[in-house]
């Protein structure tokens, strides 16, 4: 079991339509711990850091238009192999093929604007977290739950 940090965007549709609350609830329930988290403004610049394999593609203008249209909340999550953990809870692009249950799944059901950006593997995880968090502003610390949450099977 590997504890791994995976960054977390809210995105402006699901910060707009005032889902985050219930967003980040999500994560925490499921058991993972917050160790870094803001909301700010993402410019064009950083949509094309963080979008770079992207950025040629026919949709990236409309990506990078609704990236930037409002604010995200930024999160580093970390808990055991919370990389695809994440993943999972987000669901396919698509909400409209989203299962059930998923965060896209549950509250979108469109392609573009599906609430909710997860690193795709550890790769991605660490060179998205420090475009999103400077060293200093990501918080380790002790939770005397990991006991309960991270018990190896
Ligand atoms: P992912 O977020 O599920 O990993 P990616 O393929 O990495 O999906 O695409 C990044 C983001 O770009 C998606 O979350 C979605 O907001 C947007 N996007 C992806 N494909 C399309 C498309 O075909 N049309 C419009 N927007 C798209």
């Amino acid at each position: 079991m590997a504890l791994e940090r995976t960054l977390i965007l809210i995105k402006p549709d699901a910060v707009q339509r005032r889902l985050a609350g219930t967003i980040l609830s999500r994560f925490e329930n499921k058991g993972l711990k917050i160790v870094g988290l803001k909301l700010m403004q993402v410019t064009k610049e950083l949509s094309a850091e963080h979008y770079a394999e992207h950025v040629e593609k026919p949709f990236y203008p409309l990506l990078e238009e609704f990236i930037t249209s409002g604010p995200v909340i930024a999160i580093a999550a970390e808990g055991p192999e919370a990389i695809s953990v994440v993943r999972s809870m987000m669901g396919s692009t698509n909400g409209r093929e989203s299962a059930p249950g998923t965060i896209r799944g549950d509250f979108g059901v469109s392609r573009q604007m599906n609430l909710v950006h997860g690193s795709d593997g550890p790769e991605a995880a660490a060179r998205e977290i420090p475009i999103y968090f400077k060293p200093e502003e990501l918080v380790d610390y002790e939770s005397s739950l990991s006991a309960w949450v991270c018990a190896d099977d």
